[in-house]
């Protein structure tokens, strides 16, 4: 009796084990199978930058000083960074404003049950330093398209490391109509896909800015929302 009850004690601690290792996997967050879609890469969108930064180190303490508000996020859900490119909702039928309200521009709206919500997080995100005149990048790893493209910046005075982003903020600075992802750019950066370069002049702005970028993609009714942070100089 006793060999078989220590087999079975054995192959139970065994099975376990391989329940904890699999909860590991899933928690601990290994980056999952995404989806195929995109994301403002340059100025990079919050949670595509966080990714990028610190996706291969994201238990690092260091970020807790280097990057704080990647750090905030990473500790809310760690798959608001492995799903960077999927920061959409859909069937908007164009009317963002109504979809999303105020404070949650940069979560989409706390869409997909606010995977993303910590990206609506005020504070000090890391901004890239950029001249008047920029360029966005947006990355379509599916070549969905976009029936548009509208690039907004904050108001001059608006304040992106103590205020909440709102529509009344956002002023209007680039936009591109009808784009089938055929005259898109071929790129293997980040992974294989097309990218769009959009040309942004931010007027007279100074500092940091919120350059807020929607991509209606084209396969259909899928809405894209990307917060980017930046310093203009
Ligand atoms: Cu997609």
């Amino acid at each position: 009796m006793f060999p078989t009850a220590r087999r079975s004690r054995l192959s139970a601690v065994r099975a376990l084990a391989i329940v904890a290792a699999t909860l590991a996997l899933a928690v601990g967050g290994l980056p999952g199978i995404a989806s195929a879609h995109g994301s403002t890469t340059d100025a990079a969108s919050r949670n595509f930058g966080c990714w990028q930064r610190w996706g291969t180190r994201h238990l690092d303490p260091a970020m807790q000083t280097q990057d704080p508000m990647c750090w905030q996020a990473f500790r809310a859900n760690a798959d608001t960074m492995w799903n960077w490119m999927s920061l959409f909702r859909e069937g908007v039928a164009g009317n963002h404003q109504g979809a999303i309200p105020n404070g949650q521009l940069c979560s989409g709206g706390r869409t997909q049950g606010g995977r993303f919500a910590s990206l609506d997080t005020v504070g000090n995100w890391t901004a890239k330093n950029v001249g008047r005149s920029f360029t966005m990048r947006l990355f379509d790893q599916a070549s969905h398209g976009a029936d548009y493209v509208r690039v907004y910046i904050t108001r001059q005075g608006f304040n992106p490391t103590t205020q909440a982003l709102g529509w009344n903020n956002l002023e209007l600075v680039a936009q591109v109509g009808n784009r089938p992802a055929s005259t898109w750019q071929q790129t293997n950066s980040p992974h294989a896909g097309v990218a769009l370069n959009i040309s942004v002049n931010a007027g007279s702005r100074s500092g940091r800015h919120i350059v807020y970028t929607i991509w209606q993609a084209s396969h259909f009714d899928q809405s894209y929302y990307f917060c980017s942070d930046v310093n203009i100089t």
